[in-house]
Parts: C-alpha cells; sequence; structure tokens
C-alpha cells in the first residue's frame, strides 16, 4: 500500500469507529438535581436530539424538565411523555418546563409528536 491507501483506510477505519460510537456508544445518565422544595429540574436542549437524552430522577418528587428548543425543524416542535398524559409545544428558543411526579419506579420514554427523537426517563425507587 501506498501513502494514500494507508491514509484512506485509516480514514475510513476511524470514520466507521465514530459511526459505532455515535449510534451505539455508552450513553451518559444525567441525574436531575434537587432544587428547593424537592423539585428535581433538568434543562432538557432539542436540537437534533434531546440533551441528555438519558435522565435519572427518583420516584414520587416532583419533576421539572424544562425544554429549550433551539431549532426549527418542524419534527421536534411538541414533545410528548405519553405516561404522564404529557404534550407540550416548544416554541423555539423558549424555555418551557414540563411539570409531574412519578410515582412509579422504571423507564418513561418522551418523543416528538413523530416518534423520531427519543429520550428516557429512568425512575429510580425514592
Ligand atoms: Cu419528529
Amino acid at each position: 500500500m501506498d501513502t494514500a491507501q494507508i491514509a484512506v483506510t485509516a480514514g475510513g477505519a476511524a470514520l466507521i469507529g465514530f459511526i459505532l460510537w455515535f449510534f451505539f456508544g455508552p450513553r451518559g445518565v444525567t441525574a436531575a438535581r434537587e432544587g428547593d422544595g424537592g423539585v428535581q429540574e433538568v434543562e432538557v436542549v432539542v436540537q437534533g436530539g434531546y440533551t441528555p437524552d438519558r435522565i435519572e430522577v427518583r420516584e414520587g418528587r416532583p419533576v421539572r424538565l424544562t425544554f429549550l428548543r433551539k431549532e426549527s425543524n418542524p419534527c421536534t416542535e411538541q414533545v410528548v411523555i405519553g405516561d404522564f398524559g404529557i404534550a407540550r409545544t416548544l416554541p423555539e428558543g423558549e424555555r418551557v418546563p414540563v411539570e409531574f411526579t412519578p410515582r412509579k419506579a422504571g423507564e418513561y420514554t418522551f418523543h416528538c409528536s413523530m416518534n423520531m427523537v427519543r429520550g428516557t426517563l429512568v425512575v429510580r425507587p425514592g
């Protein structure tokens, strides 16, 4: 192999590695911080997905997810948390607080109205 071939091969391998990491790599879990009054708060940025997309809270205490949508893509205009009967419109650039209290430990999905962009709420036993 000459230098160019080696460079192309290495570049391809690096790209494949990146793609595998991007789609299948470990996802960080963001634990909610408990503010005044015991409300578990997390800000979620909506831009090509949810960041963070895995949020850990404790059961039996109020949760406030504040969504901040930083894009105009209509895909993410609504966020739905079906298990809690929540559907909210997210105007671009506005913080939209969504409050509920998870009563039962488990994993719950939040997603756009088309169910294409998703995140997970992990509720730990209180
Ligand atoms: Cu969508």
